[in-house]
């Protein structure tokens, strides 16, 4: 099966923060559909994308909202396939409006929420590779790469 993930974002606002999202997946040559649905302003076809996600070969969504950000939720009830939410910053406290809205969802329902802002978007494309890797050794073996070169990164600022 082929590696393919969809970025959903609520607003073309979120684009700057979910690129970096987007950039490692494709890095990692992880086939990538990036597209804006809002839970709010395009209910109906964030729906009818989360109903076909799953025949549409994707193997996760990753979705990124900020305020009160439904997005995530929205989707994970419309699919059978892992959601990650992204909770984007620029709201009440720097996105705690939009983490608690991804992180506290009820029972049955269940949504992986990562941090806030950049870090929670890379550390998405992170956590979908790390998933598929389970079963593609060539995706392990770049991700071990890629955990190897970022220690040697940090290590290399003591010289
Ligand atoms: C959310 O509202 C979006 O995900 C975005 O983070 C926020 C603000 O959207 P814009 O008003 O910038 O379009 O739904």
């Amino acid at each position: 099966m082929a590696n393919k993930i969809a970025v959903l974002m609520g607003s073309d606002s979120d684009r700057p923060t979910m690129q970096a999202c987007v950039d490692i997946l494709k890095e990692f040559g992880v086939e990538t559909t990036f597209k804006v649905l809002s839970a709010h302003r395009t209910p109906k076809e964030a729906c009818a994308f989360a109903e076909a996600a799953e025949a549409e070969g994707y193997q996760a969504v990753i979705c990124a909202a900020g305020l009160a950000a439904h997005l995530a939720g929205v989707v994970a009830a419309h699919t059978m396939l892992p959601v990650i939410g992204c909770p984007m910053d620029g709201g009440i406290a720097g996105g705690l409006d939009a983490l608690l809205s991804t992180v506290q969802m009820p029972g049955g329902i269940p949504v992986a929420s990562m941090g806030v802002g950049k870090h929670g978007a890379k550390n998405a494309a992170l956590f979908v590779i790390a998933m598929m890797a389970n079963h593609d050794p060539a995706l392990r073996a770049k991700y071990k790469e890629h955990r190897a070169a970022q220690a040697e990164t940090i290590l290399s600022k003591n010289k």
